[in-house]
Parts: C-alpha cells; sequence; structure tokens
C-alpha cells in the first residue's frame, strides 16, 4: 500500500515510521523553515547572513544548507507532549520523542502550511503551522478535541527546543507581561570591528503564548531529568519546575492543565522565532494576538504571499498525482528559488541566472531585474563574477571566492528562455554599465562580450580553460594550474553561441551570426578531436594533459553532461549520438535515472579533486543529480527523443509505488538521489531531501516547450506537442503575454484523416502552420490540437 495520498492540493502521508525524513518547507523574505514529520525542525533566518533562532545541543558549525540531514533526540524540534493525567500514558506528537504509535496519524502538505492530524487514545491533535508573510515568526495552532465518551484529565506540553545559543552568554526565563518565554543570548565574535554588527542581531528567541499556562520551565537538563527527553522526569511530576536558565542550554516548555468533557475542543496559539529586544515581541504579541482577528489575518497574508507567482500552464492529465506536482508542487518550489534566492545574499552566478530562468515561467518582472542586476555586475572584459551581489553591503563568500569558469555560459541560455517566454526585445537594448566602467552598453552588447570572453578563454587546442571549476563545482584540481580544460564547458559554449546566432538571426545582426556559428563550430570540431574517446565524449584534459573521463579509467569513466551537451551543441552525428546513448543506458542509468558518473571515486584523485573525496554515490561522484540528469532529458528533446525524455523526467518525481524507497514526499525535486547504482545498491534512489537545485528551472522547461509543446518565440506562441504515449489526451490553460490559450490536445491514429501534421484550431477555426501570431492582453482563447500517434512514436524512437 502507498504510503501516501494525494487529494485535492495536499499530499498525505499516513505513518510517521515509513518515511521518516519526510518533510515540508514554508518560507518567506527572511526565514525558511524545513519541518519534518516526526516534528524535527530545520530554519533559518537572515540578518543579513544565515543565523538560527534554535540550535542544536552543541557547538554549530556555519555552513550552506546541507543534503541528507540526520536527526538526533536532542535535533531542533517543535514536539507537543500529551500526558493523561488519570491513566498516566504519555504521547508526544507529530512523533519524537516519545515514540507512541498513534491511532491514527496523517502529515498534510499544503502550499501555504504543513498540518498533522493525529489520534491518541481518542485525544484528536490537530496541528497547523504556518509563517509570517512578513516577520520571522512561526505560528502555530494546536487544537485538541477530546473523542472518547467520557471526560478527560490531560496535561498539554508544547516544547520548542532552542539549544545551545551560544558559549558567551546564554539564559532563558519566563516573561509574565508578554506570557513569553525568552531566552537571550549574544552571538561569540572576537574581532572588535564584528561588535558593530554584531551589536544589531536578533540574539533574543520567543516563545509566545496566547493562553497563560499552569507552568513553565526554561531549563532543558531539569526537565529532562534521569528520565531523558522521551520520558522527562519533569512531566512525570505534578507541574513543571518554572525554572530559568542561567547560562545553561535553554528550552521553551509549557504546561497547560485540562478537563476536556466528551467532544470538547480547546485551541492553542504560539508564536516562535528570534528577536532583537523585547519591544520587538511585544509588537508581535499585538499584532498577532491582541488584534482580534490578527492571527487569522496573518495566516491569510501568507497564504497570498506564498502564491505570489501565477504559472503559465495549468496542465490536465489522466494523473492527478502529476497534476498536481505540476501545477502546485514544481512552480512552487521554483518560486521559492526565484524568491529568495536559496536564502543567501551571494547566490552563485550560475544559480541566480538558472533559478531566474525558471521565473520566465511564473513571474517574468522577477527574471528581467535579475537579469540587469547580474549583468550590472560583469566586468567590461565580459567576465562574470562567481556569485551575484544582492545587496550593497553583501559579499562573496564560500564557494564564491573560487574561480570557475562557466558563467558567462549561462547569460544567453537563461535570457534565452526569458525572451522566448515573454517575447520583451526591449531587455536587449536596456543599457547598463559594468562593476569595473561605468560606460553603459546595452545588454546585448554585455552578452556578446560574455561570448567573446568565453571564446577567448580557450587554450592552443581550441578547448575551455576550467580553472577550479565549471559548472561542477568540486571539480577543483583539473585545471588549478592554469592549462586544464573542460569538454562540457567548451561544449556549453558552442551551445550558447549556437543560441545567440539563432537569436541574432531573428533580430538582424547578421555580422554576429556568421561569427558565433563559425566559433561553434570550431569548437565542436575541437572537442570532437581532442575528447571523443571512441563511444563517449571524455569529461576533460588536466593541467598533466590527461584524458580522463575515459574507458581507461576505472573509476570516473563516463560522465553524463558532456554526452548531454555534446547532442545540444550539435557537436555529434547519428552514429555518435547512438554510441553515446548506449554507453549512457549501459553505464549510467539506474531506476532513479542516469548517475552523474560512473564508477564513483572511492579515492581522492589530486588532479581531479575534492569531487573525489565525496562518499561515492553522494552529490557530484555518481549520484543521480537531478540537475544533471534533467540536462540530460533536456537534450535527448534537442534530439527528438520525447518520450524517453518523459520517462526519464518522471523518474525524478517519487511516485506511489518507490516513494518509501526515496524517503520523500514529491513536494520538491531533490537535488540528488543515491546514485553508485552498482556499487552500493542499498542506499540507491534515497532522497538527499535537500531542495535547492537547478533542477526547476530546466524541468518546467522541458515540459513546457518540448513534451507539452506551447513553446513561445519572439512572434508568438509555436504548438508543437511530443506527448509521450502515456498521455494519449491532455487540456491546459496556458498564460501566455497578457493572454489565456484553453488548449485540449489529443493524440490521432495517422489513419484518420491521413494527417502526418498536428492538426490545429484556434477558435473553431484551423490555422496555417503551427504558431498563434495574434494574442490580445486579457484576451481568451481555444485552441484544439490533433497530434497523428505515427507522428510522436516516430520521434520518440529515433
Ligand atoms: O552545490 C551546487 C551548486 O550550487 O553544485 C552544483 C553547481 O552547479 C551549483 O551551482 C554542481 O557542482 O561541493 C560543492 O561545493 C557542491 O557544489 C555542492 O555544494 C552543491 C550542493 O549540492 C549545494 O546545493
Amino acid at each position: 500500500q502507498a504510503p501516501f495520498t494525494c487529494i485535492d492540493d495536499a499530499l498525505v502521508l499516513h505513518s510517521p515510521k515509513s518515511m521518516p525524513k519526510a518533510s515540508g518547507f514554508l518560507w518567506n523574505p527572511h526565514m525558511m523553515l524545513q519541518m519534518n514529520c516526526r516534528g524535527y525542525a530545520t530554519a533559518q533566518f537572515m540578518q543579513p547572513e544565515p543565523a538560527k533562532y534554535a540550535h542544536g545541543p552543541a557547538l554549530e558549525a556555519k555552513t550552506f544548507m546541507q543534503p541528507e540531514h540526520s536527526f538526533y533526540a536532542h535535533h531542533p524540534a517543535r514536539f507537543f507532549y500529551i500526558k493523561d493525567e488519570d491513566s498516566g500514558k504519555l504521547f508526544s506528537a507529530p512523533f519524537e520523542p516519545v515514540r507512541q504509535a498513534p491511532k491514527s496519524y496523517r502529515f498534510i502538505i499544503q502550499a501555504d502550511c504543513i498540518k498533522w492530524l493525529i489520534n491518541f487514545d481518542d485525544i484528536e491533535i490537530e496541528i497547523i503551522l504556518n509563517l509570517s508573510a512578513t516577520d520571522i515568526v512561526e505560528m502555530w495552532q494546536v487544537r485538541l478535541t477530546n473523542n472518547s465518551p467520557k471526560r478527560r484529565n490531560i496535561s498539554f506540553y508544547p516544547y520548542f527546543s532552542i539549544g545551545y545559543m551560544s558559549w558567551m552568554n546564554q539564559s532563558a526565563d519566563f516573561d509574565n507581561e508578554l506570557n513569553a518565554i525568552v531566552a537571550s543570548s549574544v552571538t561569540p565574535y572576537q574581532k572588535v570591528s564584528d561588535y558593530p554588527l554584531q551589536k544589531t542581531f536578533k540574539d533574543l528567541t520567543f516563545l509566545l503564548a496566547d493562553r497563560t499556562p499552569s507552568a513553565w520551565t526554561s531549563h532543558q537538563a531539569s526537565f529532562e531529568g534521569e528520565g531523558g527527553l522521551h520520558n522527562p522526569d519533569s512531566i512525570s511530576a505534578e507541574y513543571l519546575s518554572q525554572d530559568p536558565s542561567l547560562y545553561e542550554p535553554p528550552v521553551a516548555i509549557y504546561q497547560y492543565r485540562l478537563t476536556l468533557e466528551s467532544q470538547q475542543t480547546e485551541q492553542f496559539r504560539f508564536l516562535f522565532g528570534p528577536a532583537k529586544d523585547t519591544a520587538e515581541i511585544v509588537k508581535i504579541k499585538q499584532v498577532y494576538f491582541d488584534t482580534l482577528g490578527g492571527f487569522e489575518q496573518q495566516q491569510a497574508a501568507y497564504k497570498q504571499y506564498i502564491s505570489g507567482y501565477k504559472a503559465c500552464i495549468n496542465i490536465e492529465t489522466q494523473d492527478p498525482l502529476f497534476n498536481q506536482v505540476f501545477n502546485l508542487w514544481l512552480p512552487r518550489q521554483m518560486f521559492y528559488h526565484g524568491d529568495v534566492n536559496r536564502l543567501s545574499t551571494d547566490p552563485q552566478t550560475r544559480n541566480y541566472l538558472q533559478d531566474n530562468m525558471g521565473m520566465s515561467y511564473i513571474a517574468p518582472d522577477i527574471s528581467r531585474i535579475a537579469f540587469l542586476k547580474a549583468l550590472s555586475q560583469q566586468q567590461v572584459s565580459g567576465a562574470m563574477p562567481d556569485g551575484i551581489l544582492l545587496s550593497a553591503d553583501a559579499e562573496l563568500k564560500y564557494i564564491n571566492q573560487i574561480p570557475h569558469t562557466d558563467h558567462c555560459v549561462w547569460l544567453p541560455i537563461c535570457i534565452l528562455a526569458y525572451l522566448n517566454e515573454t517575447g520583451d526585445i526591449s531587455l536587449l537594448k536596456e543599457k547598463i554599465s559594468y562593476a569595473d566602467s561605468s560606460q553603459s552598453e546595452s545588454v546585448f552588447l554585455h552578452i556578446s562580450k560574455a561570448l567573446n570572453w568565453l571564446v577567448d578563454h580557450r587554450d592552443g587546442r581550441g578547448l575551455s580553460y576550467i580553472d577550479q571549476g565549471d559548472w561542477c563545482d568540486p571539480m577543483n584540481m583539473v585545471g588549478h594550474k592554469g592549462k586544464g580544460v573542460s569538454s562540457w564547458l567548451s561544449l556549453a559554449t558552442a551551445y550558447a553561441l549556437n543560441q545567440w546566432a539563432e537569436l541574432s538571426h531573428q533580430l538582424g545582426h547578421h555580422q554576429s551570426v556568421d561569427d558565433h556559428l563559425t566559433q561553434a563550430a570550431e569548437i565542436n570540431q575541437a572537442v570532437n578531436q581532442h575528447c571523443w574517446d571512441g563511444n563517449w565524449f571524455a569529461r576533460g584534459i588536466t593541467d598533466d594533459n590527461r584524458l580522463f573521463g575515459v574507458k581507461a579509467d576505472n573509476e570516473g569513466r563516463i560522465y553524463l553532461n558532456p554526452q548531454s551537451w555534446a547532442m545540444m551543441s550539435n557537436a555529434v552525428d547519428e552514429v555518435q549520438q547512438a554510441k553515446m546513448c548506449q554507453a549512457i543506458d549501459e553505464q549510467l542509468m539506474t531506476p532513479f535515472g542516469p548517475m552523474m558518473l560512473a564508477p564513483a571515486y572511492t579515492k581522492m584523485q589530486t588532479d581531479i579533486g575534492r569531487l573525489t573525496q565525496k562518499f561515492p554515490g553522494t552529490a557530484e561522484n555518481g549520484s543521480v543529480y537531478n540537475h544533471a540528469s534533467v540536462f540530460y532529458a533536456w537534450s535527448l528533446c534537442k534530439i527528438g527523443k520525447h518520450q524517453q525524455a518523459y520517462d526519464l523526467l518522471m523518474l525524478m518525481l517519487p511516485n506511489f509505488q518507490d516513494a518509501s524507497y526515496r524517503g520523500q514526499l514529491p513536494n520538491f525535486i531533490p537535488n540528488y538521489y543515491r546514485g553508485a547504482y552498482h556499487q552500493h545498491p542499498k542506499t540507491a534512489g534515497r532522497s538527499s531531501q535537500l531542495f535547492n537545485t537547478g533542477t526547476l528551472a530546466w524541468y518546467y522547461r522541458c515540459f513546457v516547450e518540448e513534451i507539452i509543446g506551447v513553446k513561445g518565440d519572439l512572434h508568438g506562441l509555436i504548438i508543437e506537442p511530443h506527448l509521450p504515449m502515456q498521455w494519449p489526451s491532455i487540456s491546459l490553460t496556458r498564460e501566455f503575454r497578457g493572454a489565456s490559450f484553453h488548449i485540449s490536445i489529443k493524440q490521432v491514429p495517422l489513419e484518420k484523416d491521413g494527417i502526418t501534421k498536428p492538426k490545429i484550431n484556434l477558435n473553431g477555426k484551423p490555422i496555417k502552420g503551427n504558431r498563434i501570431d495574434q494574442c490580445q492582453t486579457g484576451e481568451q482563447y481555444r485552441v484544439t490540437v490533433e497530434v497523428p500517434t505515427s507522428l510522436l512514436s516516430r520521434q520518440s524512437n529515433t
């Protein structure tokens, strides 16, 4: 039986045990919260760099969001203990830390909230969690209903962990006036020069309650006593101890003693978050609790915030789960990326550009602003920085201090997708300056400079230098001495040049068309000459002139990216194409999608870099890295293998059969599933649980432009569906440049009318060709499309 169901606008998990790491995530412009089904939470807020208000029990290192996060008893969590005062039975919702099996359990993920409906011993517990749209606040609402025929005496204990806040100064106490436990701390620092910023930090953590508790404690150790977190001493006692914490790890716990008549319901609300001072907490209390209807208003505001985009397609296929994923979860995850830039102040340039390519399909105005921002940070030489600074005081950190050579490539590719979707060629004429020059030039020229930079940064063989990385961050030692080259970047450059040539042709810039096509052809030729290994392309050539990613290698024999991008850049003939696809099928394919490379490395290769130090089958070391898989799907579309592309795209989504195995619900696409399929079959397929990934933009683009095939160009909407055999017919609404197209697409047998080309009717009348030019803002159009089946199968079998 499937561990989850899909109803209306929600995914519902039916047990806390089948997928212990299943989670939902919520965010607003200042914070993010990933909440798992058993009560563990990972939250961060921006001040302006990512910070925490609930910590682990020991000193934490600052890092970016990690995959395959593991949970432990004292992991930051939100628990609700319930003790039956008559029978002494103890339970905790959602599940941790007592782990008593509930009578029924539902973990429900919706766009704007995460809910639980749990029945334990006939006490019905409904928990609803959402965030504020504007403040750094978790909003919790809990309802307890006595579903048994008799009166029940219970104690209800909300438990919010605060953890080890600071080695310099930490404490907590109950504030009677606020009706809140407030923990206070001083963020550790040592440099005097850090003090001015440090003193602005929100170093308080509060748990505001809308009802006065019978008792409370903020003392973690005495709460647990000898019984431990799953059976705390303080819960066996009649009342909590009302202890402050004095340079001891704080926690926020209340006790409410209740008598519930049969069918009686009691409701509680809590607000949890950081604050700079008491005044901020007072303000929160006023808005959310003291104002009549304040809490409900904030809930409604959050609901509105989280749906602050309009997806360009709403689809109806025969598969309700896919419909929900495509219409709700994918655009939502895309919006998250474009909205808050993975909660960083200096997103990696390639991530920023691709995330905004995705925004082109749901909020193109934001993409436009983002592209201009990125271009304003370009050097006059054409070079792009490693990260885009989102505000004046942001700095390039971590990975953005390492020189990568691929950033320019994403400009033409991502901006082209935006132009197709919007037709907004005015963008190309916008004049902007450079990071190192006040000279103002058009976007078109900025992009030409980026392409020239790529063309110039090649070695004598005509291959692109890799420096300390390309798309692949941890491939940091292939070219650190300044000589190593990347076949992938060479091919990506050729693809970008070809793409831009096509656009330049439409715009009438004939000189650049010729230049770009010639340069692309040269690069393709160079890659063929130096990197073709008989059946597939090598991944590159190291500083010491070693070709790697070839059949002579025992580990890292074949990489996916060069093959995909060779198909995109037209570097290969049909014979090569067939050989590459066969090699991918034989060496990289798994039931969860293609691995990014195989076999995974088991030891450091000093001429490749730290990629080879990652555990085999995780991340770039041979996982099913969805960003790379989706490039492959895109390339399959480019060579007309749409059925195969569709099958691959479906493999990226957990489904009813394999969700427990992957350990994740289809409410997001993770950055990877474990690979190393032959080396570590036991863990293959396991989700990274990390929802930061460049996959979405490409995933959505594949469906919009290729599979569903309702794609924009500079002039209008092109109808060119490539429906898979799983979709005999679909209907959809396509929002396009202000108009709505209600489209139904049907596969018809070739015999019918002997048609060989799609038959398209617009408002009941057949159109010539397959482009709809008319498109009036605010208009509704009806489009019917009949696609001859044999045409489809021919395309998919080539
Ligand atoms: O980070 C991603 C990057 O955000 O890795 C991709 C790259 O294209 C994205 O821009 C492939 O390398 O070890 C590392 O530094 C890795 O680079 C990871 O941090 C990786 C993570 O999956 C973060 O999401």
